[in-house]
């Protein structure tokens, strides 16, 4: 039930408000309202969808008008985002300015851990809720314009609540989404959770120091995200031993090169 995710509209989990211009694809199925509303639901869900993807938009403006380049992280819980992010910054941190929204259901965990890393960081926590939204992002962002060096970003780095389902269908406004797997996860997640690679334009794979340890075929894992994808880019490194992070890097330095230029241009 999607009371049960706390993603519902009208028992919804927390205090935002949903908006894709489709109807609610999670992977369950709603069951038959004995009062017989379910076309009701579904067009207020459609309505909250298409809010969502109005914020999302403006979110898009904000982050165009200051020429930051926005990446939205999805995956499941602890696939290695936030030591992706802690590691990204150590290498990226002097040469382009990082910021970070972190996205929690509790606790402003990862955004310590950033901030230890001397760069801006909020924490939203849902109190529930599997993902974050537009609403969400445009408070976040400026409240962390409002942190010391939030205000001169080149890049900001959202994490999104760590699920492959419900952040797969809120955009943020971002300009890239990046979906991550972890090598212990099993190579299926293509498979089972296809928006969340439909949706995404890069796909990386996390941990593969422990290759060794686990059956994760890398090139049937691409091969599946690359069929219901095409135009994904797809990269895999290992935090803990550096291998693959330099790709990942380029990615990110020429992400914020062409921004730069487009924003000189304009
Ligand atoms: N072996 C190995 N472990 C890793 C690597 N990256 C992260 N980890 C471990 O994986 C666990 C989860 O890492 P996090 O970075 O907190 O994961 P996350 O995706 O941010 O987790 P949530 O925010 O809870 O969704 C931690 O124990 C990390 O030390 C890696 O490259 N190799
Ligand atoms: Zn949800
Ligand atoms: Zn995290």
């Amino acid at each position: 039930m999607c009371d049960a995710c706390g993603c519902h509209a009208p028992t919804h989990g927390h205090n935002h408000q949903h908006g894709h211009d489709h109807a609610h694809d999670h992977d369950h199925q709603h069951e038959p309202r004995p009062n017989g509303n379910d076309s009701l639901i579904v067009d207020i869900n459609r309505s909250l969808f298409a809010a969502n993807d109005a914020l999302a938009r403006s979110n898009r403006e904000h982050f165009d008008t200051d020429g930051i380049v926005v990446l939205n992280l999805i995956s499941s819980p602890g696939s290695g985002k936030t030591t992706l992010l802690e590691h990204t910054i150590d290498r990226l941190g002097s040469e382009i300015r990082i910021g970070v929204i972190e996205g929690d259901i509790e606790t402003e965990r990862d955004a310590e851990r950033i901030r230890a890393k001397g760069v801006p960081a909020v924490q939203l926590t849902t109190g529930g809720a599997c993902h974050l939204d537009a609403a969400m992002i445009h408070r976040g962002f400026h409240q962390l314009q409002r942190e010391p060096g939030g205000d001169q970003l080149d890049l900001l780095v959202i994490e999104n609540v760590g699920n492959l389902v419900c952040p797969a269908t809120f955009s943020l406004g971002e300009h890239q989404r990046i979906v991550l797997v972890s090598v212990p996860e099993g190579p299926d997640k293509p498979a089972k959770y296809p928006k969340a690679f439909t949706s995404s334009q890069v796909f990386l794979i996390t941990k593969t120091d422990l290759l060794p340890y686990f059956d994760f075929p890398i090139e049937e894992a691409t091969r599946e995200a690359l069929s219901l994808n095409p135009a994904l880019q797809v990269m895999a490194l290992s935090a803990k031993t550096g291998d693959g992070f330099e790709a990942w890097i380029n990615y990110l330095r020429s992400l914020v090169k062409s921004n730069q230029e487009r924003t000189a241009r304009a």
